[in-house]
């Protein structure tokens, strides 16, 4: 038995998976149309599923030990041994009267109050974060709302002392069509180990023409639970070297992107402590900002990742030029066997 476990995608959530004696749920999300009300964090993900039949789908982090639970400063979490799921959600309105950009201000407070958990929690190493914001690609006072977020995110880290390069937490930055502020992550004892793509530039590294601060992400990062290995890719686009490639080519940019995923794949190997990652048996979550453009994005994905692990979301990019954005995840057990990394094979 994991310590950690992780179900995606599914419609319904069968609680039989979960011990009753001793098992806890930690947090998850809820993607599609249906709102819900559940005693654990859950981020709420509201958004059109393309080629999925049902209208939500739930992605659940469980532990089978005993969980910890609260509520501080927004920030619902729940932590089992040295592993904390949290979701905070603020609601822009109310930083209108900031001095700068409420979506600016939003951000640097939920990174603020986030560091500040971890502190109080003393489990300093934040390893996986979900960033959603409405309207990222809009723009206010000259600025659009992405970078604005980028400032505040940035402020947070360097207020809280916090590492700004190297080993940084992997996420995903997403917009949606309405909604607060939504920022969901993991965060654990142990410091996550950061994984770069040769490909492009580190996002810590763009330079000043994507907006007056960096992003603050690793292309992935390999975490640990007790006796596991977690390999994070953060969400991942059609840019090589700093630059966006294939602008207006959804096949385009969708087999670049896939070329991204396997590079950062083969980097993750060269680093990781357990068995070889292999892309077509990894959980993807992938967001198209045209629903139309689904059966040609599937048709490029799906002979190389396979079908049954890629849940679709309809939401925008980061970036106003790019299309699509894959991220994905995997579990490997620690103990040796079967799984254990081959010591003969080549890194
Ligand atoms: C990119 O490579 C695409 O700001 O946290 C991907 C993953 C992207 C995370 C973030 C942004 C973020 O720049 C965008």
């Amino acid at each position: 038995m994991s310590f950690l476990n992780f179900v995606s995608g599914v419609a319904q959530l069968s609680h039989s998976v979960v011990s009753r004696e001793t098992g806890c749920i930690l947090g998850g999300a809820r993607l599609g149309s249906e709102n819900s009300a559940v005693n654990w964090p859950q981020q709420h993900i509201s958004a059109h599923l393309p080629g999925s039949t049902a209208s939500t789908l739930c992605d659940v982090w469980w532990v089978d030990a005993p969980c910890r639970s609260g509520c501080d400063e927004g920030i619902a979490w729940r932590r089992a041994g040295d592993v904390l799921y949290g979701v905070i959600e603020l609601d822009e309105a109310d930083f209108s009267a900031a001095g700068c950009p409420a979506i600016q201000a939003a951000s640097e407070e939920a990174y603020r109050r986030i560091f500040r958990l971890l502190d109080a929690q003393k489990l300093p190493a934040l390893w996986r974060v979900w960033n959603y914001l409405a309207g990222i690609n809009e723009e206010t006072a000259g600025l659009e709302r992405y970078r604005q977020f980028n400032i505040g995110r940035q402020d947070a880290f360097l207020a809280c002392r916090q590492g700004t390069t190297g080993n940084v937490p992997a996420a995903c930055a997403i917009g949606l069509s309405a909604g607060p502020l939504s920022i969901a992550f993991l965060a654990g004892a142990v410091p996550a180990v950061a994984v770069e793509n040769p490909r492009q530039i580190s996002a810590y590294h763009y330079p000043a023409e994507y907006g007056p601060r960096s992003p603050i992400f690793s292309r992935a990062a390999l975490v640990y639970p007790p006796g596991q290995e977690i390999l994070f890719i953060s969400g991942t686009a059609s840019i090589v070297g700093h630059q966006t490639v294939h602008p207006g080519d959804i096949a385009g940019q969708c087999s670049e992107s896939l070329a991204n995923i396997l590079a950062v794949v083969s980097e993750a190997n060269r680093l990781c402590r357990s068995a070889r990652f292999m892309p077509d048996a990894l959980i993807y979550r992938v967001y198209l900002r045209h629903a139309a453009d689904y059966p040609v994005v599937r048709n490029i994905l799906s002979p190389t990742l396979g079908d049954a692990g890629i849940v679709y979301v309809e939401a925008d990019i980061c970036r106003a030029d790019l299309l699509v954005e894959i991220e994905a995840m995997a579990m490997h057990s620690l103990e040796s066997g079967a799984s254990a990394k081959h010591p003969a094979e080549p890194l």
